[in-house]
């Protein structure tokens, strides 16, 4: 007889989760776990507390273990745990539709709920595409990215996406997509305060695609109004305004890709407030219930929603959903976050913070290894120049001395990003940006 050897979970093994986004075997080596977070805090499985600079990854814009939002999830998985998604819905869906519609930029009434940034972006590609079919011009079928750009992880959005690390093992992507230029440009821009003076007419990228394609096959073009996880990239003055001329003047519909910009990350609600550009498509996910239950949203202008309220009412306008689309647990965290944004003005506190945090961040200019500074709203980059031959491993090497010194950042390449929590106080901006400069300054 084949005697199979029993095997019993081992609690601690750290050999079963494939880790996302993560140096598998050097984590595991020394792992880095968090057991417990409030406020402004994680901590550490020992106890230890860590100041939150980046907000989990940038999405607990209220501070953790909120009151509202923990009592709502309570209640609600008692009272309601799930509702099926198609046809049929639940009282909490319209809810919080509703509410985020109010708060949304002019114009984006409508909201298709997802689980994801990534699956708010595929849901957003495939409105763009089945819109203009919709509207009898099957022919767009063109997505225009840009370089640098980030759009979670799925198929579509790796291919509108312009990271090659997250684009080159995987094939040939989607067809008929193109890519403008990133605007990332620290011969000209570096220590900028806000919006680069310089790079708006790179936007004449979308026009040179429009001549080499032809507009009537192009779809959309997407962008983040500020590119977060490529390693905060501001857009120079005049560039969105431009960009959305350029798409009136073509069709073409713009998309942004508000994941990170959302819920108050610049000072204003979104980002389409802060540079008073309004695209027809918004990507939302992270704030929109303070990362605490998964969920996205993607708005729509009431043009886009009302192309598809056509023909027999008793079919199906968009094929397209997911089971926990607008899930019970989610919509009741994200009425709650609403409510904690509203009660302690937080879509608006960055704006407030913004100068604090702008002199904070640009007092690195001159410590070492630093060759930029950048910032806008509440969120800040420090970029450092690489160590010769080994890109990536400074800036990492800071982020591991500064956890052990109590202080989260986030590091991507060698840019150091910051997007703490929208509750931070002063104090806590000095004691964040202290640490990294006293790290900095003890590197080699
Ligand atoms: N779009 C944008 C602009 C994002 O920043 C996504 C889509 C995908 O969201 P999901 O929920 O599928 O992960 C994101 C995610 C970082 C970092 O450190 C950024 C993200 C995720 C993880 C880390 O910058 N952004």
């Amino acid at each position: 007889m084949n005697v199979v050897p029993m095997r019993r979970p081992i609690p601690n093994d750290l050999a079963s989760f494939w880790m996302p986004f993560t140096a598998n075997r050097q984590f595991k080596k020394a792992p880095r776990l968090l057991a417990g977070a409030q406020d402004m805090h994680y901590y550490t499985d020992d106890g230890r507390p860590i100041l939150d600079g980046t907000a989990g990854l940038w999405c607990v814009n209220a501070g953790h273990g909120r009151p509202k939002i923990v009592e709502a999830v309570q209640k609600q998985v008692a009272e309601l745990d799930y509702a099926p998604a198609f046809q049929m819905s639940h009282p909490k869906a319209f809810e919080f539709a509703s509410r985020l519609t109010q708060i949304a930029p002019e114009g984006l009434d409508h909201v298709f709920f997802t689980n994801s940034g990534s699956e708010s972006v595929e849901t957003a590609l495939k409105i763009a595409l089945a819109y203009h079919r919709v509207k009898g011009q099957g022919a767009r079928t063109r997505l225009i990215g840009r370089e640098r750009g980030y759009h979670g992880v799925n198929f579509g959005g790796i291919s509108v996406g312009g990271i090659v690390s997250n684009r080159k093992m995987f094939g040939t992507l989607l067809a008929g997509v193109d890519h403008m230029r990133h605007t990332h440009d620290p011969a000209r821009n570096a220590f900028t305060k806000g919006e680069p003076e310089h790079g708006a007419e790179l936007v004449e990228d979308l026009e040179r695609i429009v001549t080499l394609h032809d507009a009537s096959t192009i779809a959309a073009v997407i962008v983040e109004p500020v590119a977060g996880s490529t390693g905060v990239l501001i857009p120079p003055k005049g560039y969105l305004k431009r960009l959305r001329e350029i798409c009136d003047k073509h069709g073409i519909l713009l998309i942004f890709d508000e994941v990170i910009t959302g819920f108050g990350r610049l000072g204003t609600p979104f980002g389409a407030d802060y540079f008073g550009v309004t695209p027809d498509i918004m990507i939302t996910a992270k704030g929109i219930t303070n990362g605490v239950v998964p969920m996205g949203g993607v708005f729509v202008t009431g043009d886009i929603h009302d192309a598809f309220m056509t023909g027999p009412e008793h079919l199906i306008e968009f094929f397209h959903g997911y089971t926990y689309s607008a899930h019970p647990l989610a919509c009741a965290a994200g009425i709650a976050t609403l409510d904690t944004y509203a009660d302690e003005g937080l879509l608006t506190r960055g704006a407030e913070l913004a100068g604090y945090w702008e002199q904070a961040i640009h007092s690195l200019k001159g410590v070492k290894h630093v060759i930029d500074t950048r910032n806008i709203g509440l969120v800040g980059a420090i970029e450092l120049e690489p160590m010769p031959g080994e890109p990536t491993k400074r800036a990492f090497s800071v982020f591991l001395e500064c956890f052990e010194r109590g202080v989260l950042i986030r590091t991507t390449g060698d840019i150091i990003a910051l997007s703490p929590p929208l509750i931070i106080s002063k104090a806590q901006i000095d004691e964040l940006i202290g640490t990294i400069t006293d790290v900095l300054k003890a590197t080699a």
